[in-house]
């Protein structure tokens, strides 16, 4: 019998109003039911925002190196629950371990960036253009934050956003992808365990009708949000009418140029893993590869062989390279775009099909290269969310950065060339959040700002120093000594 979870709300583990559950199934094997989870509904967030309401009057008052002090617990209970987190999070979503392992890595890097972010949180101090006058300005906290994350990176996504708005005073509703509800619930047994205050975290699990609830609910001012550009446009919509501040992180068609220069060992690594990692559900996932003409028929001919041999499998077991996609809706889009491929005439180089045999029973699908894809097709201009890549050839360097360009999204993009003025060149081109030199379009570090222009996002960022600016209020307090009325802009200085 599986075991049944609750939500974390009003300071205990509390069932769902209503009394329902859904199942989380572990991707790679159907019959492998990790548990049950609330379905929870509006009446169940509007008990989270009065508990949350209650933490935010507390914790807005805690000193922030005392709640640096609390991240700082958490990073540590988190390095030491690294393997069993990992494998909790390839038994619901499925990629290998060494990507979940990389996962929990990057919410301990998150962790401990918070925890010393405690210790600054810098206003500003600037003069003043009248005597005897300060002026300054510090960060304050906001109120109530809903967090609505993806399946995708089920601790790393969580944690970039909880973890800064913590520290800067926050308290945080999160709903978690009902993929991936188990990782989350492991989260919150910790950060409970370090000495957060316990109304200050909320944890809703449930579907869109608990997201819907936490955007339009009037006493969260603020809303954050991993997942389709769809989605994310209609989020998007509410927290306009309602004046919300809202980070929206969405879609991706992140590209990586190889041109004739380029070292092709390092770029067919590149290549494998920013494609194929995560069985091609990242954001960042490079699905889109443009080849100069000069190498593209042999470096298309050794991607092809490699991508073919990857192993899929368990992502729990040693020798899997790819694991399988999170459920069946989304291997019958794969299914789609490989129609939608094969009817705007590109050229399907391997995969295209399910595998059979012992991986029937997960939602598995082979690596797949569709070559001759031509720039504004569906295929070449859609985010399709697996481990599908398009190979486009161009005869220039102009050629590959407008091809980069030409797509509604900006995430990532990648170079790899041995050309340093090239290599510049294209950090000034590329239209992207990112650009990766040498390096695949995955691979972003927790210090540094994390996000996309264009329809990827609303400009936010998440992750760095600018997460904090998202997270609080800037305060300005004018401080005047002089003892008379002394009047901005009318009182011009007497020098
Ligand atoms: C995502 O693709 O959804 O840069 C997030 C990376 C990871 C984060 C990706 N550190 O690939």
């Amino acid at each position: 019998m599986a075991r049944t979870f609750r939500n974390f709300i009003g300071g205990e583990w509390v069932e769902p109003a209503e009394g329902r559950y859904f199942q989380n199934r572990n991707p790679a094997d159907h019959a492998d039911v990790i548990g049950r989870f609330p379905d929870s509904t509006a009446r169940d967030v509007d008990e989270a925002v009065r508990s949350a309401r209650r933490g935010f009057t507390l914790w807005s008052r805690t000193p922030a190196p005392a709640r640096g002090d609390v991240l700082r617990r958490v990073g540590d209970l988190l390095v030491e629950r690294k393997e069993k987190i990992a494998d909790a999070m390839t038994r619901e979503m499925g990629k290998v371990l060494a990507e979940t392992r990389g996962d929990v890595q990057e919410g301990i890097d998150t962790a401990f960036y918070a925890a010393t972010e405690g210790r600054r949180l810098f206003g500003q101090v600037v003069p003043s253009e009248l005597r005897s006058k300060w002026a300054m300005s510090y960060r304050r906290p906001i109120g109530v934050v809903g967090l609505i994350t993806p399946f995708n990176f089920p601790m790393a996504i969580p944690t970039w956003k909880m973890f800064p708005a913590l520290l800067c005073g926050n308290a945080v509703i999160i709903k978690p992808s009902e993929d991936v509800p188990h990782t989350v619930h492991l989260l919150v047994e910790i950060l409970l365990e370090a000495g957060l205050p316990p109304e200050v975290i909320q944890l809703v699990h449930g579907g869109s009708d608990v997201g819907e609830a936490i955007v339009s609910h009037p006493e969260i001012p603020v809303i954050s949000f991993t997942g389709s550009t769809e989605t994310g446009a209609i989020i998007g919509e509410t927290c306009g009418r309602m004046h919300k501040r809202l980070s929206l992180e969405m879609g991706g068609k992140n590209a990586m140029i190889v041109m004739d220069d380029a070292d092709l060992d390092l770029a067919l690594e590149g290549v494998l893993w920013g494609a194929f990692g995560t069985t091609g559900q990242r954001c960042t996932a490079t699905s889109r590869l443009i080849l100069h003409r000069k190498i593209h028929d042999r470096f298309l001919a050794r991607v092809a062989d490699a991508a073919d041999a990857l192993r899929l499998g368990d992502g729990r077991v040693d020798r899997t390279d790819v694991g399988p996609l999170i459920h069946e809706a989304s291997r019958e889009k794969v299914e789609r775009y490989v129609a939608i491929g094969q009817d705007e005439g590109a050229e399907l180089v391997i995969g295209g099909r399910r595998p059979g045999g012992r991986l029937a029973a997960g939602t598995f699908y082979r690596p797949t290269i569709f070559a001759g894809v031509k720039p504004r097709s569906r295929l070449e201009q859609e985010e399709i969310f697996g481990p599908v890549l398009s190979v486009i050839r161009v005869g220039s360097f102009d050629d590959a950065v407008r091809v980069n360009n030409d797509v509604r999204y900006g995430l990532s993009s990648s170079i790899y060339t041995s050309d340093v003025n090239r290599a510049f060149r294209a950090l000034e081109l590329l239209d992207n959040g990112i650009t990766y030199v040498n390096a695949p379009t995955i691979g972003a570090e927790a210090h540094l700002p994390f996000g996309g222009v264009k329809a990827t996002g609303n400009g936010h960022r998440e992750g760095g120093w600018e997460v904090y600016d998202f997270y609080s209020e800037t305060k300005v307090c004018y401080v005047d000594y002089s003892g008379r009325l002394q009047r901005a802009q009318i009182d011009t200085y007497d020098v």
